[in-house]
């Protein structure tokens, strides 16, 4: 059995080999996932960038962890996920991506996500943030490459290359029927149908469905859409996101992207819940926090949600 401690143990010792190898490895899965509609132990549907998640079970949501590693491990101890996962109790656990950057262990964060990937297939989904961008979009600090070659020193290439083309075969969205959309920054303002958000990623740039997915952030006020201070994405007020719930048939937004004093933030009357689960510099927030909810009893709105978020 894998323990959390043997995951982080590896995932500090790795070569650069290793971590070239296991990028390439959870890219393969994921393709095979949205060539063949399904992961390989039938657990998931895939549809282009879109992941239809089960009807049962415990899903655990985690939010940005922007390299910090001890976050990711506690979350992983306190859940039980590997534990569970591998005694085959129905548990998934979803990222909303922003895995790199800002902490100090990106290439660690990196090593252990491509290893649950690779390890518990249908049971992991890694969605993808701004921080996984496409190549007209890269965010700002964006230390990556900064910290593999700190790491790996001269062959840092090696790995660098298989992450970039891992970011190109994250998806952009996860859906649990009549219940919750889970993605990184925000719903599109045109959303017209469920195959806008699985086919996001192909009409970019030509349209800005996965640059508001991964960029945009709610508005309390706002009606429609404004400019976003990121300078990528946009603002949306709540009126947006009951219109793009109605489309997909959720109730809620789960999305991650903005950083919160509390680790959790319930918005927009109940339709928009942010998690972020990481500490430290540069944001010092209070608490994270990660979510625990069943899939079979949905939470009425993000204010019930955010009570059963895990806050540490
Ligand atoms: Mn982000």
């Amino acid at each position: 059995m894998v323990s959390v401690e043997e995951l982080s143990e590896a995932a500090f010792k790795a070569s650069v080999w290793e971590e070239a190898e296991l990028a390439e490895g959870a890219r393969r899965l994921l393709l095979e996932e949205r060539r063949t509609g399904r992961s390989k132990d039938g657990l998931l549907r895939v549809e282009g960038g879109l992941v239809r998640l089960p009807a049962q079970g415990e899903l655990i949501v985690v939010g940005d962890l922007h390299g910090d590693f001890e976050s990711l491990a506690f979350i992983l101890e306190d859940s039980g996920f590997l534990r569970r996962a591998e005694a085959g109790e129905e548990v998934t656990i979803l990222f909303l991506g922003d895995y790199g950057d800002r902490g100090p262990h990106s290439p660690e964060i990196y090593h252990a996500i491509c290893r649950l990937k690779v390890e518990f297939a249908g049971r992991v989904v890694l969605l993808r943030g701004n921080h996984e961008p496409p190549g007209d979009l890269t965010p700002i600090p964006f230390d990556l490459p900064y910290q593999l070659h700190e790491k790996f020193g001269e062959a840092w290439e090696e790995a660098y290359g298989r992450i970039l083309e891992l970011h190109e075969a994250l998806p952009q969205a996860a859906l649990a029927e009549g219940k919750y959309l889970l993605l990184h920054g925000g719903v599109p303002s045109k959303l017209k149908s469920i195959e806008d958000l699985a086919h996001a990623h192909e009409r970019h740039p030509s349209e800005s469905l996965l640059e508001e997915i991964l960029w945009s952030d709610p508005d309390e006020n706002l009606s429609g859409v404004a400019p976003s201070p990121r300078g990528a994405g946009l603002l949306f007020g709540p009126d947006v996101t009951r219109r793009a719930l109605e489309v997909v048939g959720a109730k809620t937004l789960i999305r991650g992207h903005e950083p919160v004093g509390e680790g959790v933030h319930a918005g927009q009357g109940g339709l928009t819940l942010t998690l972020f689960s990481r500490k430290g510099p540069p944001y010092f927030n209070r608490y994270a926090a990660y979510l625990k909810v069943s899939l079979e009893e949905p939470a009425k709105n993000a204010y019930q949600l955010a009570q059963q978020a895990v806050k540490f």
